[in-house]
This record gives structure tokens, C-alpha cells and sequence, in this order.
């Protein structure tokens, strides 16, 4: 096991999800002399450094931030933080390593990691992983990018317990000997290209690292339907098992005849009718498929609760959502879908059924043309809300000059009319192609006050 008592460890970041946060709490607690830094200042991280009080950590903030990091042992970049700002190269210049949190979390735990990596899909297929394996009755922990820091769970799990971890470009930046027992390749699109020089290449690498230290004991995930896939085979040793919503994978897990088949602990098994998937959307089946890979290349046998499960699961919050369903109309929140290509997914998610979709908040891009072809060939009507109303309108005129556009100056006030045009049996969507940051704290915000509104309509 990693030995970081005595040392002298910088941790740099202390973002509300709490990396820095659980490295000083794991690592102080191993005995190691921990640094805690943060280029904000104490106005700023108030609540943050509240948290820190009882724990023997050194604080530097602001200006002082970066003080002595050169002669630190260890430094442990959060997530957020380049690699490449002066401090962590001068770290470097001097020989001091550089590791992600979750690479310390890799260290400090015997148990097993299941990972999943990719632009899209990432945290639905994570969430339906967990899902599976608990239902299996199989000790599981979720965590990384979402929720919990893995170095949290790590230091917590017992060693036939399984992390189940969502891990970002970010966090494989700097990871040395990262293994996990399965590691699942969703897809890769263009993000996060501030970070890499707009270099897809870049994040692509990053990714990647994800797969380079497994061996030929373990198992990869990728889509055989995408063209990532090579790539992702191309650094591994590890078993490849591929899945497919449209052929079939041999040796994998794909559709057909209307069935979910699994080839992966031999021969081909059923383990789930398609249709008893409440998840909407061909990115959702693909993303259902990973799941079962992960968990059949597990040994576990998927085809004893996959239904159960996936009869069950209404979505992630704030992506494809299922929220409720009210006198026949079904409310679906995507607050998530923050740009146009994020709603076209959610439009197609419904074909041939077109929702009454909600849309609108602050623009993060100019043009919304193409936005607009889609939403009036897609949608049954659209409420416009927040700045981007005016863009918006103009954009579906353009593809459609009768298209039902209506306007609301509130969510709520959206959710009441898109409840009355969708009736007696249609959908309500709120998938904004927006940031919310004109009418909303953040998109978990949005997603929460689009729920509140559907549930008060039962009042
Ligand atoms: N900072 C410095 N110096 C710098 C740059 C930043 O001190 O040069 C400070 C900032 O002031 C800030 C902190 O570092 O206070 C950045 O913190 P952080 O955001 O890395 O830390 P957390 O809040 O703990 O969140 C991180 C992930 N954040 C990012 O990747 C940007 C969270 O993912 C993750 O849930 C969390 O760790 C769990 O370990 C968020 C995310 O947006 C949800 N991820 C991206 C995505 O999903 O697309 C990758």
C-alpha cells in the first residue's frame, strides 16, 4: 500500500465538490504533512475552509497560494487545476511527482475499479453499473466525477467491494499506474477543448490514459458502432468487449430480435427484452449495453436483474429525466442539455412522438439555426423562456414560419402552458440548448424548479 506518512504533500484546489477537501481529510489521517492551496482568496472559500478547521492541514490561500510547493514530496492537482500553470511546472522542474486524487485512490485501496470514461454517457452508464451490481448483491460504491471523491470511498471500501467510479479527462491527466479492473469507453465529442489547446487529439490522450495501465487479466468496454473504438484497443492489452445497438458483437453484448444478448461469458444468453428499458433514446440503449458488458465481464450474470432494474430507471437527474406523468401528459427534464446538439438527442430520443419542448436561458453560442430546422421538424410546439428567446424564435421562423412558438417569463409558467398544449396524451421536455445561469443558481437548479413545477400541478 502507498505509504505517505511523514511526507510532505501540496494539494492544490478546494472546489465545492471536494477534492482537495477529502485528499487533506484521507491523507492527513495516513500521517502525511498536508498543504492545502487555493488561488481564491479566504472571502471567497469561507464555507470550504470552514469544513477544514478541525483538521491538521496547513492553509494557503490566494496570493500565497503556491508558497514552498517546490519542496513539497508530493503535489495533488484537483481536477480543475492545468497542468500546465507555472507552479505545477516549477513542482516538476524540481522532481516532485504530480498525481490526480484518483491515482492516490488507486493506491490506497485493494478494491477492485470498475471505470468509465468518454464525453457522453458516462454518468448514466456509472449509475446503471452500481445499480446492477448492487442489485446482485454485490458491495459497490459510486463515485469520481460525480458524487463522492473516489479517494473518499477508497480509503473506506473493503477489498471485495467494487468502486464504481465516473472518471473525467481531467483526472487521468496525471495518473501513472491507474488500473481498473474494467474500464468502460463511451464515446468522445468535442469538449472541454479550452483545455487541450482545441485539440481533440489531446483529450482523446487523456482519456486514454485510462486504459494504458490495464493488463491482459482485464476487461475493456468500447462501442463497435463508433470509430473510438480502435483507438481505445489500440493501447490496451485488456480484453475487448464490444457492444452494439445495431449488429451483433461477438463476444459482446448487442441487440437483436427486440432482446439484449450477452456473449461474454460464452455462449449467447438473453438478458433482457429492449423494450422493458424505461430509459429513452438510442444513446441511452448503448449506454445500457455498457452496463451489462461491465457487469457480465465482472462474471456476474446481468440477465437475473437487468429487467428489474431497467424497468425501473427513470434517468440520471437532469438528463432524459423521466419527472412524472400527469392526466396522460409525461414530463421529461433534460436541464442538462445545454447546447443544440444535447436537445436534438433528446428530440430523437422520442421519435416519432414530438414533445412540446421548453428551451431558452442564456446562449452559449450565436447561431441556432440548425437548432431551429430541428426543433420544427422534432417538436410539437415550443416555449421559449430566458435571453435566448428572441435568437430562438428567430431561428424556427426561419426553418418554419407557422411553427407554435409561445413565450413564458418563468419556468413554472412554462411547465403550466406546456402542460396544456401537450394534453391529453402528449410530452412536455425541458431540454434548453442554454445555459441557466440568467434564471437559475446552475442547471441543477433549473433541473430541480422544472420538478417543483410538475409537482405543483398536483395541487
Ligand atoms: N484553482 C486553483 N488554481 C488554479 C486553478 C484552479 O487554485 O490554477 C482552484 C479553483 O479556485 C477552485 C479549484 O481549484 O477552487 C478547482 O476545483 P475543482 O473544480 O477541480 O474541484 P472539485 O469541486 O472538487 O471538483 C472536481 C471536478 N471538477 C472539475 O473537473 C472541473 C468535479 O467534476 C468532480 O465532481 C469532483 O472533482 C469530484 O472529485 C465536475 C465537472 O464539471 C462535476 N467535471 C467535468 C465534466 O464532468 O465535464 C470534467
Amino acid at each position: 500500500m502507498f505509504d505517505v506518512s511523514g511526507k510532505a504533500i501540496h494539494v492544490i484546489g478546494l472546489g465545492a465538490k471536494g477534492t482537495g477537501r477529502a485528499c487533506a481529510a484521507v491523507l492527513s489521517a495516513l500521517g502525511a504533512r498536508v498543504t492545502v492551496s487555493d488561488a481564491k482568496t479566504a472571502d471567497a472559500l469561507a464555507e470550504v475552509t470552514a469544513q477544514l478547521a478541525q483538521l491538521p492541514v496547513r492553509l494557503l490561500l490566494g496570493a500565497d497560494a503556491y508558497r514552498g510547493i517546490e519542496s513539497a514530496d508530493l503535489v495533488v492537482p484537483s481536477p480543475g487545476v492545468p497542468l500546465t500553470i507555472e507552479p505545477i511546472q516549477r513542482a516538476r522542474a524540481a522532481g516532485v511527482p504530480v498525481l490526480s486524487e484518483i491515482e492516490l485512490a488507486y493506491r490506497l485501496t485493494d478494491a477492485p475499479i470498475v471505470a468509465i470514461t468518454g464525453t457522453k454517457g458516462k454518468t448514466t452508464t456509472t449509475t446503471l453499473i452500481h445499480l446492477l451490481l448492487r442489485a446482485l448483491g454485490r458491495p459497490a460504491h459510486l463515485g469520481g466525477n460525480i458524487g463522492y471523491p473516489l479517494i473518499e470511498l477508497a480509503v473506506q471500501a473493503d477489498a471485495d467491494a467494487l468502486l464504481v467510479a465516473e472518471v473525467s479527462s481531467f483526472q487521468l491527466e496525471a495518473v501513472e499506474e491507474f488500473r481498473p479492473r474494467v474500464a468502460v469507453f463511451t464515446n468522445l465529442h468535442p469538449d472541454h477543448l479550452d483545455r487541450y489547446d482545441g485539440s481533440m487529439e489531446r483529450y482523446l490522450d487523456a482519456k486514454l490514459n485510462l486504459f494504458r495501465r490495464q493488463t491482459a487479466d482485464d476487461v475493456v468496454v468500447v462501442n463497435a458502432d463508433r470509430s473510438e473504438r480502435a483507438r481505445v484497443e489500440a493501447v490496451t492489452p485488456a480484453r475487448a468487449v464490444r457492444v452494439s445497438t445495431e449488429r451483433p458483437a461477438p463476444g459482446g453484448v448487442y441487440c437483436a430480435d427486440g432482446w439484449i444478448i450477452s456473449e461474454v461469458q460464452g455462449a449467447a444468453k438473453r438478458v433482457m427484452a429492449v423494450s422493458a428499458i424505461r430509459l429513452k433514446g438510442a444513446h441511452n440503449l448503448a449506454n445500457v449495453l455498457q452496463a451489462v458488458a461491465a457487469v457480465e465481464a465482472l462474471g456476474l450474470p446481468a440477465e437475473t436483474v437487468a429487467a428489474a432494474v431497467l424497468s425501473a430507471f427513470r434517468g440520471v437527474p437532469n438528463r432524459l429525466e423521466e419527472v412524472d406523468t400527469l392526466d396522460g401528459v409525461t414530463f421529461y427534464n433534460d436541464s442538462q442539455g445545454t447546447t443544440p446538439a444535447a436537445v436534438e438527442v433528446a428530440l430523437r430520443a422520442f421519435a416519432p412522438a414530438r414533445p412540446v419542448l421548453i428551451a431558452g436561458g442564456r446562449p452559449k453560442i450565436t447561431d441556432f439555426s440548425e437548432l431551429g430546422r430541428i426543433i420544427a421538424e422534432r417538436a410539437q410546439a415550443v416555449i421559449l423562456i430566458g435571453e435566448a428567446a428572441d435568437v430562438l424564435e428567430t431561428a424556427i421562423r426561419a426553418a418554419a414560419p407557422d411553427f407554435p412558438i409561445h413565450r413564458a417569463p418563468s419556468l413554472p409558467d412554462a411547465v403550466r402552458q406546456g402542460f396544456a398544449l401537450a394534453k391529453p396524451d402528449g410530452l412536455v421536455l425541458l431540454s434548453p440548448a442554454c445555459a441557466s445561469f440568467d434564471m437559475f443558481r446552475n442547471m441543477e437548479h433549473r433541473g430541480e424548479v422544472f420538478r417543483q413545477a410538475v409537482a405543483h400541478l398536483r395541487d
